[in-house]
């Protein structure tokens, strides 16, 4: 259903490209008035339409427009918009998002300079030419830089873990600064997302000028966009911004709380407290004038009638209800982790050989992994022949033989193929304790078909959405119908790990555990050391609400032993 906003939204954008189009300017506002008419009605547009109300009995609204709301109410579009943004450069409309430039003076730079992208755009900015045009002064130039600058990066979103060992740097550099009390970074970061915008750092400390000082010294800054008395922002040589906040200790809780949203999450929290008379800010929680709560978050979540909620599970998917009643999961931590069903040796494509996998295994501690090559595959290079197989099976025996405190899973990661049968035979896949099924080619179609098919003989369907996160969208399938089959044939479904990767996504997680599969979070590794991704592998599972019960390799050998029915 469409809101009164949303429509205005649609008659206002119009209005702004038909100006930059240099349509006649009657045209233009009549689209601007109507826009501020529904944006400002009482009434509801969407069920005055439904109702069959004649919208030309509004004063300001003609037969035209009367015809067109009734369109974008019904479609949610808008042909006349769609026809606009087809004809118009985009990096015209993108212009629009920058501060000061609205559609007239977008059209006055068009008419100059023929100028149609940003990159052009700020071209002419930097080399003195925009100055000429009338109305053009140095503020709304710096502006404009501002803006082109800001879109670019508005783009950008970060891998978690690409960010991580920045992060971890930061919060280490402000904690030598005299006087830092805490440092903590909030926002996606610590909820773990599996990609973040930017890095929102909180710090108590006894004079925060001098902090900020020293912050925006820090040796990966790049530029210093703001020092301000509470708050600076600065820009890292890899683009990445960073916020710094100061926060006094009595308010800490409530603005860690605030800062590490969701925004989503923190709405709902703050509607909580309205309903007990109470109000939320980042300064703390307050009855009238009063502070109640506010140094820890625990204090926060405790005045509003909640227990403490992991960050992970900020995203306003059901936590507060669970909270309420009772059923938030106890997520699943590192130390949980007992082994590892996926990675690679010098078979296929690995770079180290079984012994050393294994070795770096049990450095972690775990009792168990499975070696899972690739087969032969055959659009890819590099798998294992049949043959390749069965000397590794050897290989194997023997390796089990010297190390006794970890049980070493034969295994194979299986190329799924267009049809959904295997690369491998049954003779031969029957020889392995464990099968790791996965879709490497050929990723254009419906491929629900596909995996169903091949459910009935894997073991564990790996990367499941095939996306490559800022590369490669997930593959197009009914992910609730193979849910539901994994769960009936008991295939465990990958939370691979490899950070570009993280695949299940978060809410695909939390779907297929309301439907009763169990997971594998796995390393995908490619060489030993990359057996610790699995750290990564690990938010995902808690963002998913995962709890040890839900993750294979969180059992003893023995359950896991029984529920492949390995023999
Ligand atoms: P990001 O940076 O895009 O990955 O996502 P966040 O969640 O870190 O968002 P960011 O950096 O814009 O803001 C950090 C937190 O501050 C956010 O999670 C919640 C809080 N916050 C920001 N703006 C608002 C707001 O308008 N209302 C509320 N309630 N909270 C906000
Ligand atoms: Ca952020
Ligand atoms: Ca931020």
């Amino acid at each position: 259903m469409i809101t009164n906003k949303e429509i205005a939204s649609i008659l206002s954008k119009t209005a702004d490209l038909l100006e930059i189009k240099g349509e006649n300017p009657f045209k233009v506002r009549a689209y601007r008035n109507a826009a501020r008419i529904v944006e400002n009605s009482s009434k509801d547009f969407n069920k005055l339409v439904k109702e069959g109300f004649d919208l030309t009995r509004l004063p300001g609204i003609g037969k035209d427009l009367s015809s067109f709301i009734k369109e974008i109410v019904e479609t949610g579009k808008f042909h006349k918009l769609e026809e606009l943004q087809k004809e118009i450069p985009p990096g015209l409309v993108d212009m629009l998002s920058i501060e000061g430039l609205g559609p007239k003076r977008i059209r006055q730079i068009y008419d100059a300079f023929k100028v149609t992208s940003l990159d052009e755009l700020k071209k002419y900015a930097e080399n003195g030419e925009l100055d000429k045009l009338p109305g053009f002064g140095p503020k709304l130039i710096e502006k404009i830089l501002k803006g082109v600058k800001q879109i670019k990066k508005a783009g950008i979103r970060f891998l978690w873990a690409d960010v991580e060992e920045i992060a971890e740097d930061i919060r280490k550099y402000l904690f030598k600064f005299k006087g830092v009390e805490i440092v903590e970074i909030a926002g996606s970061y610590r909820r773990k997302k599996e990609t973040v915008g930017d890095l929102d750092i909180l710090v108590v400390a006894e004079d925060y000028p001098k902090v900020s000082e020293y912050f925006i010294k820090y040796k990966k800054v790049k530029e210093v966009h703001s020092a301000g008395l509470t708050r600076s922002t600065v820009f890292l040589d890899n683009d990445l911004q960073v916020d710094l906040r100061a926060v006094s200790k009595e308010s800490y809780g409530a603005a860690l709380h605030y800062f590490t949203g969701s925004k989503a999450h923190n709405i709902e929290i703050r509607k909580l407290a309205i309903e007990k008379g109470l109000k939320v800010n980042e300064y703390g929680v307050y009855r009238g004038d009063k502070r109640i709560a506010g140094k820890s978050e625990e204090e926060v979540y405790e005045a509003v009638g909640l227990c403490f909620i992991e960050p992970e599970l900020r995203e306003n998917r059901g936590e507060i209800e669970a909270c309420l009643n009772n059923y938030l999961p106890k997520l699943i931590r590192k130390e949980d982790i007992l082994g590892d069903f996926h990675m690679h040796t010098s078979y296929s494509d690995g770079a180290n050989y079984i012994e050393e996998m294994v070795k770096k295994a049990i450095n972690l501690n775990y009792k168990y992994i499975a070696i899972t090559d690739h087969s032969k595959r055959l659009k890819v290079a590099n798998g294992m022949s049949e043959e390749e197989l069965l000397s590794q099976l050897k290989e194997i025996d023997e390796i089990q033989k010297k190390y006794k405190e970890i049980k070493i899973l034969k295994g194979i990661e299986v190329d799924i193929l267009e049809d959904g049968s295997l690369d491998f035979s049954d003779e031969i896949l029957e020889k392995l304790d464990i099968i790791v099924g996965a879709i490497h080619y050929k990723f254009e179609g419906d491929q629900t078909k596909r995996i169903l098919k091949a459910l009935e003989k894997i073991d564990i369907l790996a990367h499941p959405t095939n996306r490559i996160i800022n590369k490669r969208s997930e593959i197009n399938a009914n992910f609730e119908e193979i849910f539901h089959k994994a769960k009936e044939k008991n295939v465990i479904l990958e939370i691979n790990s490899q950070p570009d990767r993280l695949d299940l996504p978060d809410t695909y997680i939390k779907m297929a555990k309301e439907i009763g599969c169990k997971f594998a979070i796995n390393s995908d590794a490619h060489n030993c050391n990359m057996l610790e991704y699995i750290k990564y592998g690990i938010n995902q599972a808690r963002r998913g609400w995962l709890e040890k019960e839900d993750v294979v390799n969180s059992w003893k050998l023995e359950d896991v032993i029984k529920f492949l029915k390995i023999h």
